[in-house]
């Protein structure tokens, strides 16, 4: 974080009572600490509020119909569109699709751009820290089109190799596709850098930003992506809504994705006129209640100042990094705190990473082990699984005191 900018520090116990859900106990005495925002974050009062208040008031189909509902729900839902692009600085609203999440959009790209562009023999440059969401779509695209993969290699500290990136771009990909921020080693990669080499060795680039737009400020302008995805359930929103971003001229040339209602300017028997952008891509009744959501999840993160949180969460990773690695015998994965986000995944020696889960939930503390849907990553590591703690605005240092008094239960349990 630069020390340069004057970040306010985040008042989280006021920040905690945001989130009814923080306040609940779940047993006698066992209050929730929540360490598993990498899977979902939890939603604020703002949030669900806003959700209510849609069905209680405003609740109606929208670009429809001429009544006042109809006419409030689609300012809603596009007023949400416009929110989500200033939040990521998108140049237009029209960049943005609403998806059901970053899954379909990084599907949308592959089945939409992907068959369209790319032929028999090209290549695909990934990574090898993928999420199986950007991973299993271009594999099955491969598979259907004979395309070729390649994978820039992990360091065992957890960093992309960005020299042997380089000479897999001679292969001359035609997309170059990674994560922003891992959701297993919570390395934070140079997406602007990578942008440009892709860019100059002419490939298209999708970023999946999942796990970097709730926790970093990101703006897709200033990083060049022509593509970029995320979740609006990581962030805050609800559940059943995500983005794909785009760069105008791709989307433009893009074919449809879904057809159905509203994604059309006409239809007769035989042939249809795809509409314009966004609409092109959303075909049928969208997640408007969900919209309505995001946007007033964006409107609570810009509230609180997104470099303010990357200070805070950078501030508790540090910390949990201290503290974890004083228990002997147990092992995080990943880079230094300073090239990462808040997710500490861990193995112990002496218990499975689904033990020790069950065991920290026992004591209220909710993280999660298994593969995180990073198998491939995890194979590198020669490792099954991991639990994972991962942090998020509303944890505080006696969270991660909380996780560390847990591990050492495990340790006397299993010791
Ligand atoms: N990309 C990354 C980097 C992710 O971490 C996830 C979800 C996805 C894509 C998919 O997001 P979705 O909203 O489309 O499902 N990651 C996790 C996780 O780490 N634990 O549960 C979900």
């Amino acid at each position: 974080m630069s020390s340069e900018i004057d970040i306010p520090a985040l008042d989280i116990e006021g920040i905690k009572r945001d989130f009814p859900i923080l306040g609940r106990e779940l047993g006698s005495d066992v209050t929730l600490v929540y360490l598993d925002s990498a899977a979902t974050s939890q939603k604020p009062e703002a949030v669900i509020g806003a959700m209510d208040e849609y069905y209680r008031r405003h609740n109606a189909n929208i670009h429809r119909g001429i009544h006042t509902l109809a006419e409030e729900a689609t300012a809603l839902y596009e007023g949400a569109r416009v929110k989500v692009a200033a939040f990521i600085n998108a140049s237009q609203p029209e960049q943005i699709i609403f998806t059901r999440n970053a899954t379909e959009a990084i599907n949308l790209v592959a089945q939409s751009w992907g068959r369209t562009n790319l032929e028999a023999g090209d290549r695909i440059l990934l990574t090898g820290m993928e999420h199986h969401s950007n991973l299993v779509p271009w594999q099955m695209l491969a598979a259907e089109r004979n395309l070729e993969l390649d994978f820039i290699p992990v360091t065992p500290e957890g960093l992309l190799d960005l020299g042997t990136y380089s000479e897999l771009l001679e292969r001359g990909p035609k997309l170059v596709t990674f994560t922003h921020m891992s959701n297993v080693l919570g390395t934070i990669n140079p997406a602007k850098e990578i942008i440009q080499l892709a860019h100059k060795a002419g490939a298209i680039t999708l970023v999946d930003g999942a796990q970097a737009v709730p926790h970093i400020p990101v703006d897709v302008t200033d990083l060049g992506a022509d593509f970029y995805v995320f979740s609006a359930h990581k962030m805050c929103g609800p559940s059943g809504i995500g983005v794909l971003y785009g760069r105008r001229d791709l989307l433009e040339a893009m074919p449809p994705y879904m057809g159905g209602g509203d994604m059309i300017k006409s239809v007769t028997l035989r042939s249809f006129r795809p509409n314009d952008l966004p609409h092109k891509f959303e075909a049928g009744t969208p997640a408007i209640a969900e919209a309505v959501g995001f946007g007033a999840a964006v409107d609570y993160l810009s509230g609180l100042g997104m470099e303010a949180i990357a200070e805070h969460e950078q501030r508790l990773i540090t910390y949990a990094l201290e503290r974890l690695s004083e228990i002997p015998g147990l092992k995080v994965f990943g880079p230094e705190a300073a090239q990462k986000g808040g997710v500490a995944s861990f193995v112990m020696e002496e218990a499975h990473p689904h033990d020790v889960a069950q065991i920290l939930d026992f004591d209220g503390v909710a993280v999660r082990a298994g593969h995180h849907c990073a198998q491939p990553l995890h194979d590198q590591y020669n490792i099954p699984a991991t639990t994972r703690a991962s942090f998020y605005l509303y944890n505080t240092p006696e969270d991660v005191d909380r996780l560390v008094k847990g591990i050492y239960r495990v340790k006397e349990i299993f010791g």
